[in-house]
């Protein structure tokens, strides 16, 4: 699904904006279908309320009842289209996500449905269009997960009505983060010519010296015979046009190509080039970079130079719009990432959306692309229904991001309960599903929390990607086990398997101004030592097989009520506002040294003195990304 672009022969209009909100609070949930709330302006079924889109609707009221609400809820809004999008043009309504499960109406005719969030769904809404007057576009989006949604969870009734309520029933979630929803991206219509640009895939290869573009094009709509005239050409970073071709399928050769590198690697990060496809009247530019993904027994390389992550899983989380799109939000957190020298994120727990991606591809950040199988823990997740659904994922998912230079890699899965018979089949099948469906052949992995032991199946990624949380969940306090526990796990796995290991999460709930020493479980200085300890581990498998290092978790960020959780999760590098805390600087000095290639352990010496606390401030060149100097303050 191409991303909506503006061009001479396509035009777009957004719908976000304020929009009119109801939650349908009855008893089934199921009111606003009885008495069809897209029939007519949602107005007039009843209260509605002002929602911002794009955004969570939980924490935009005082109303504890709508933050933690499961089922329906309802948006509408009026819109106009111009009357010269009714000649001879296809108009598009496109959703960039909603969560959970949405109907969409225009005018009181149902035209979409969507199961999951996280990806974008459309539909040609040409027919059901007026232009001469308003025109109501109602959307219901339900949250509810159950055990073959992805993330699975479960609705727990409550029968006893000595002990609850009559028909209480609470959402159980199997995942770590919480549930939000509504409308959480852009909302937009767009027009094409009736015969359009479906779809282009692009795949690039060097070889000696030359950048080899292979392009395909489908077309869409009426008759497309595949024989039109098209021009195709590839345009550099300046706008320069490098080869052109007349054949819709074919292969551009780029001289003496820029390369696209994740930061840190060379000088020419993020460089991207632009495919100009030019057919039968509809032109589309799709971005791309000439770069090649390759892993061996103990390397990741890109364009064959070996990359080490130096990472950040994240989440989309923040004040007030909760999984909202936000701007201000995303470019600060691309500003953070490059303050702390990170090189690549984990998409945790769910795609993200298409303008993270971009900025992802501008700022040479590698994205391990994770599906939004987040937490499945049971045999009852790992069925037909369910199998097929995370497929049907994986699928819409590649089909959004295969494009995309930044993507080194996907991951269909977090922490599933890979030890259990049921997964062995299920995620072989996922697995192979995910190889087939990317014409590029990314890596796929998963990421597992199980013991190497009983893990059933690392067997069949292709780079082992791993969870680990010694002294935290498991002898919490005891930062002395890590080193042990943590080496016979990487040595666990390499005995049974020759691939290379990428930590994708280690990390300890901190509380920002919280101080111990000696350390203490969720102060900052415990925060440091724990990560710390991780470090040294790293720095000896990294000498042979580790190829990434991954902290849990860039910002602290919101979960549902628990005895474990106060206010969220506290994980973060940097608290919900994106402050650092004291790790940050610790992270930021490690990976600013790995980048200059500089041995970490020398720098904590120099960072972290055991008894006493002078700071090292690094000199960081933003142009070279190299380390220059150390100036140590008291
Ligand atoms: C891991 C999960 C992640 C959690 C994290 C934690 O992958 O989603 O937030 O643990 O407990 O198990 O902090």
């Amino acid at each position: 699904m191409l991303y909506p672009r503006d061009s001479e022969s396509r035009e777009s209009k957004l719908l976000d904006g304020i929009w009119h909100f109801r939650a349908d609070m009855s008893p089934t949930r199921t009111k606003g279908f009885d008495e069809k709330w897209w029939k007519g302006s949602l107005l007039e079924s009843g209260a509605v309320i002002d929602m911002p889109v794009p955004a969570s609707y939980n924490d935009i009221t005082e109303e504890k009842a709508l933050r933690d609400f499961v089922g329906w809820v309802w948006y509408d809004r009026n819109f106009y289209v111009p009357p010269a999008w009714s000649k001879n043009r296809r108009v598009v309504l496109r959703f960039d996500s909603a969560h959970y499960n949405s109907i969409v109406w225009v005018n009181g005719k149902q035209l979409m449905e969507h199961n999951g969030g996280h990806l974008p769904f459309e539909a040609d809404v040409s027919s059901a269009l007026r232009f001469d007057g308003p025109n109501r576009v109602t959307i219901t989006v339900n949250n509810t997960l159950t055990p073959t949604t992805l993330p699975p969870g479960e609705i727990k009734y409550q029968k006893d009505t000595s002990r609850y309520p009559k028909g209480y029933f609470t959402q159980v979630l199997q995942m770590d983060f919480f549930n939000y929803a509504g409308i959480h991206r852009h909302v937009r219509l767009y027009t094409t010519p009736r015969k359009y640009i479906d779809d282009i895939t692009i795949l690039t290869i060097v070889l000696e010296n030359k950048g080899h573009v292979k392009y395909t094009v489908i077309l869409g709509g009426e008759g497309s015979s595949g024989e039109d005239s098209a021009r195709i050409s590839a345009l550099d970073a300046t706008g320069r046009e490098v080869a052109v071709s007349s054949a819709l399928n074919g292969t551009l050769v780029i001289p003496n190509p820029n390369l696209w590198w994740p930061s840190g690697m060379n000088d020419t990060v993020g460089y991207q080039y632009t495919l100009v496809v030019n057919c039968s009247g509809d032109v589309y530019r799709q971005p791309f970079g000439i770069r090649t993904v390759q892993v061996t027994e103990n390397t990741f390389l890109i364009n064959n130079k070996p990359f080490y992550c130096q990472g950040v899983a994240k989440h989309e989380d923040s004040d007030i719009r909760g999984k909202g799109l936000d701007y201000s939000l995303i470019t600060k957190d691309f500003n953070m990432l490059r303050w702390l020298g990170v090189n690549c994120i984990r998409t945790s727990h769910y795609p993200y959306a298409e303008e993270i991606m971009s900025l992802a591809d501008q700022q040479g950040v590698a994205v391990i692309d994770e599906s939004p199988g987040v937490g499945i823990k049971h045999q009852n997740n790992m069925g037909p229904k369910s199998l097929q659904h995370h497929k049907n994922v994986m699928s819409e998912m590649i089909r959004r991001d295969k494009n995309r230079p930044s993507v080194i890699m996907w991951s269909v899965a977090n922490e599933p309960a890979s030890n259990i018979p049921a997964a062995e089949s299920y995620f072989k099948s996922v697995i192979e599903h995910t190889r087939s469906q990317d014409p590029a052949n990314r890596p796929v992995t998963f990421v597992s929390d199980v013991v190497f032991e009983k893990d059933r199946v690392v067997q069949f990624v292709d780079v082992v990607c791993m969870n680990r949380y010694y002294a935290w969940y498991g002898d919490p306090g005891h930062l002395e086990v890590i080193h042990l526990q943590l080496q016979r796990e990487f040595e666990g796995f390499r005995s049974k398997l020759k691939k290379p290991i990428i930590v994708t999460e280690y990390g300890a709930d901190t509380i920002p101004g919280l101080h111990r020493e000696p350390s203490f479980m969720f102060s900052e200085e415990y925060q440091v030592g724990f990560l710390q300890e991780y470090h040294k581990v790293f720095d000896n498998a990294r000498k042979n097989y580790l190829v990434g290092e991954m902290v849990w978790n860039f910002a602290d960020f919101m979960t549902v009520q628990g005895v474990t959780r106060v206010v969220g999760n506290k994980k973060g590098l940097l608290t919900r506002q994106r402050q650092p805390k004291h790790a940050a600087f610790t992270i930021r000095d490690r990976y600013y040294a790995l980048a200059a290639g500089q041995d970490t352990n020398v720098l904590y010496e120099l960072s972290h003195p055991k008894h006493s606390s002078p700071h090292v401030y690094s000199i960081y060149s933003s142009q070279t990304q190299n380390l220059h100097d150390y100036h140590i303050m008291a």
